[in-house]
């Protein structure tokens, strides 16, 4: 295994960091009232797949403060995935659970 190939996989298996995995969506689990992790970085045009890993529960990934309405909520087993196509910071809530937040932040 050369370098590169560590250090990609080191940017798939850490939660939160910051690596390109390389085509894929980032992803966020949503477990126990949750997102993980809470904060999620992509480059300008890459997406952001949310999984929804609770034994019952139903979310949503609602961008509120740009000002989009509140997209369906998703049960466990079902994700939502969406693009970024700017750059900047994009803060989210689940619709039902207001404490429950998280930020995209979308590099250019
Ligand atoms: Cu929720």
């Amino acid at each position: 295994m050369n370098r590169s190939t560590v250090l990609l996989l080191v940017g798939i298996m850490i939660p939160g960091s910051n690596a390109y995995a390389g085509g894929e969506p980032a992803q966020v689990v949503i477990r126990d009232f949750a997102f993980t992790p809470q904060e999620v970085t992509v480059r300008r045009g890459e997406s952001v797949r949310w999984e929804n890993q609770e034994k019952r529960q139903y979310h949503s990934v609602w961008f509120e403060t740009s000002g989009e309405p509140e997209p369906d909520y998703f049960f466990p087993e079902e994700s939502y995935q969406r693009d970024f196509p700017e750059s900047g910071s994009f803060p989210y809530r689940c619709g039902p659970h207001p404490e429950m937040t998280g930020v995209v932040h979308v590099l250019e």
